[in-house]
């Protein structure tokens, strides 16, 4: 199938359809380090106002290529309304800047339950592809984590990858060298490889690891930018309500081995409460339960 293409009027004046290039491997608009701050306050009509060619529900096609991969961007959510208006501030021109066919989909967490990020991933990766099937690209991202270098480019790899190898949080540098928290991304083979997240950590921690070992587990390494590229800003904030750290991640993390097997995208059980397309992001509002 022909992309859709550029028309070009020939000097007999006849139209000629000229099919589009494939988009570059390194787009050539990035312009590499970035200023990212939130001292100002950020509005929606702000963000709306300066992403005219972002569709509705927050969704984005380079016009000038055809685009190797087709990416969901997936954000755990819950009571972050301001960080949200921030990430989509700087993300929507990072995207469009790396020639990015994405769609963004926040995942909100319905009720005031113990939060549950990993479980509402796999929720985001279900609801993604029943809103697009097209979709072959994962990436999971945090609501509070700004890359400040726009050639940590958002698509998928060969292996695994984590993008947030450089936070400011950290010192700029991993905590961990099995860290894989944060902003990470997973081609839909590779997701479903690894039977994707486990639906079984209720609470802040240890999920992160699990995913890392399941990666592992499954023969896979993880790929990573360059940590001068991989840099973050994350927006400080106070430890939310009901995301408690897990008591019980530090055993979990001993068992993916045998657990990844019965818990994950194959064993996913939700209640879709409501799915509206916003106009710069697709807002999936869904009760996931609570932990047993
Ligand atoms: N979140 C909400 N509302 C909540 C709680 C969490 O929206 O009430 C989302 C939000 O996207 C947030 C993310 O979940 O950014 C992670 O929660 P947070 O409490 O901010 O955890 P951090 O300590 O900042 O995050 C690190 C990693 C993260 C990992 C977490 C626990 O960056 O990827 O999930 O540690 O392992």
């Amino acid at each position: 199938l022909l992309a859709p293409s550029a028309k070009s009027v020939g000097s007999n004046s006849t139209i000629t359809e000229k099919p589009l290039p494939p988009c570059p491997e390194m787009p050539p608009g990035l312009v590499g380090r970035l200023l990212i701050e939130f001292g100002s306050p950020m509005s929606m009509e702000r963000v709306q106002r300066e992403n005219p060619d972002v569709q509705e529900g927050g969704k984005y096609s380079p016009p000038d290529c055809v685009p190797r991969q087709k990416v969901a961007i997936l954000i755990p959510f819950r009571h972050r309304e301001h960080h949200l208006k921030y990430w989509l501030h700087y993300l929507h021109p990072i995207l469009r800047r790396q020639k990015v066919s994405y769609g963004i989909y926040i995942i909100n967490q319905f009720g005031e339950d113990t939060f549950n990020r990993a479980k509402l991933l796999n929720v985001g990766f279900l609801e993604a592809l029943r809103d697009d099937e097209s979709y072959d690209c994962f990436i999971f991202s945090d609501v509070d984590l700004v890359p400040m270098d726009d050639r940590n480019l958002y698509r998928c790899y060969d292996q695994p990858r984590h993008f947030a190898v450089a936070m400011d949080k950290f010192g700029f540098r991993l905590p961990y060298s099995g860290y894989f928290g944060g902003v990470s991304g997973l081609s839909k083979t590779q997701f479903l490889k690894i039977n994707g997240f486990p639906n079984e950590y209720w609470g802040w921690g240890g999920e992160d690891d699990d995913i890392f070992n399941r990666i592992s587990l499954n023969g896979m390494k993880v790929s990573r930018p360059d940590a001068r590229i991989g840099r973050y800003r994350m927006i400080k904030h106070e430890r939310d309500r009901h995301n408690e750290p897990n008591p019980q991640r530090f055993t979990k993390i001993q068992n993916t081995k045998v657990t990844m097997k019965r818990d994950g995208i194959g064993s996913l059980q939700y209640r879709l409460v409501e799915k509206l397309r916003r106009p710069m992001y697709t807002n999936v509002t869904v009760e996931i339960g609570r932990p047993p």
